[in-house]
């Protein structure tokens, strides 16, 4: 393993290459949230050959890339036409390929990504830092404070900011190397946190998604996992927001699935306290992907899976895989 310095001057060497042979397309995660969104439009600014590109952006990352007007380019599952001359693709924030969403070209890779699980296949010009970070943010934004300090506009900043702010649940899953990372981005700055934070975190919802967020609630159910404590329920949308929400009821654990066009997702949330003692949903996501086929993975203390069985058998699935995970003793 080599330091991190190491791998972000590796990380210059691939860019600086690609660059040199032609467009480097910098592409999101599929999901479009604000981790991925932002470590894209920030990386781009490192040279005028990059370009952030992703299928979908969340909620947040729209609001940040209009206020900002964030160059950010959305393409779709086929017929992307991908300039003539590429020297490669970074994808930044995605755990697989199937993450991204569509099929990339055949070029080489830099991979920049912080989840836990990884299910990358990588050749010998194709490049990955996978560091144990809170949010792909932090690697962007020592990458670019180590090789190109200049690209850290006030813009780029909050990109980065941003992504850091969501990723950590405004910092509440935070530790010391998160921390850090703020603490440079708002150096020598005129960034008001507590009004930037405020501004990035208002909650918009129309009555129709409060509508679905309160029935959700309503159909919830306790369960006992083994050694944890569960709650589960099921919902049209919004289905991270609401295992977040859930979580305040005091459970270990929260599960809300969704079936929708044949096919069915589970989102899943855990306390950090949860994490500490042994819960590991990213673990069970991929247990259940193994079991019932699909797509499974993510962090310790938020996960998701999607596939092709009906959502009780897919949350039995989730629930049997939670109660073999056993309490660490102290
Ligand atoms: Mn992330």
């Amino acid at each position: 393993m080599t330091s991190h310095k190491e791998q972000l001057e590796a990380m210059k060497v691939w860019l600086d290459n690609a660059l040199a042979a032609g467009a480097v397309p910098v592409v999101t995660g599929q999901n479009g949230d604000m981790d991925t969104v932002g470590s894209a439009v920030a990386l781009s600014s490192y040279h005028s050959g990059m370009l952030s590109c992703g299928l979908h952006l969340g909620r947040v990352a729209k609001k940040m890339v209009s206020k900002y007007d964030a160059p950010f380019r959305k393409i779709t599952e086929k017929g992307t036409a991908w300039p003539q001359h590429m020297g490669g693709i970074v994808i930044v924030d995605a755990g697989s390929p199937d993450q991204v969403g569509f099929d990339l070209p055949d070029v080489p890779l830099l991979v920049i990504d912080h989840h836990a699980t990884n299910g990358w296949d990588l050749k010998e010009e194709d490049l990955m830092l996978q560091w144990d970070v809170r949010a792909t943010t932090e690697i962007i934004t020592q990458f670019l404070s180590n090789h190109a300090p200049n690209c850290l506009s006030t813009n780029v900043r909050k990109m980065l900011l941003a992504g850091l702010i969501t990723d950590t649940g405004r910092f509440k899953h935070a530790d010391h190397s998160s921390f850090n990372t703020a603490s440079l981005l708002l150096e020598d700055t005129k960034i008001d946190y507590a009004e930037f934070s405020e501004h990035l975190e208002k909650e918009q919802t129309n009555p129709s998604e409060r509508g679905s967020l309160l029935r959700g609630m309503a159909r919830s159910k306790i369960h006992a996992a083994g050694d944890w404590s569960l709650v589960t329920t099921y919902a049209g949308t919004l289905e991270g927001r609401l295992a977040s929400m859930l979580l305040g009821v005091g459970s270990d654990v929260t599960l809300v699935s969704r079936f929708r066009d044949g096919s069915t997702r589970l989102t899943a949330r855990a306390t950090r306290n949860a994490t500490l003692r042994g819960v590991h949903l990213g673990k069970i996501m991929q247990a259940v992907a193994q079991q019932h086929g699909g797509e499974g993975g993510g962090h310790d203390g938020a996960a998701g899976w999607t596939g092709e069985i009906d959502r009780i058998r897919a949350e039995s699935s989730f629930i049997a895989h939670l109660t073999l995970q056993k309490e660490l003793n102290e």
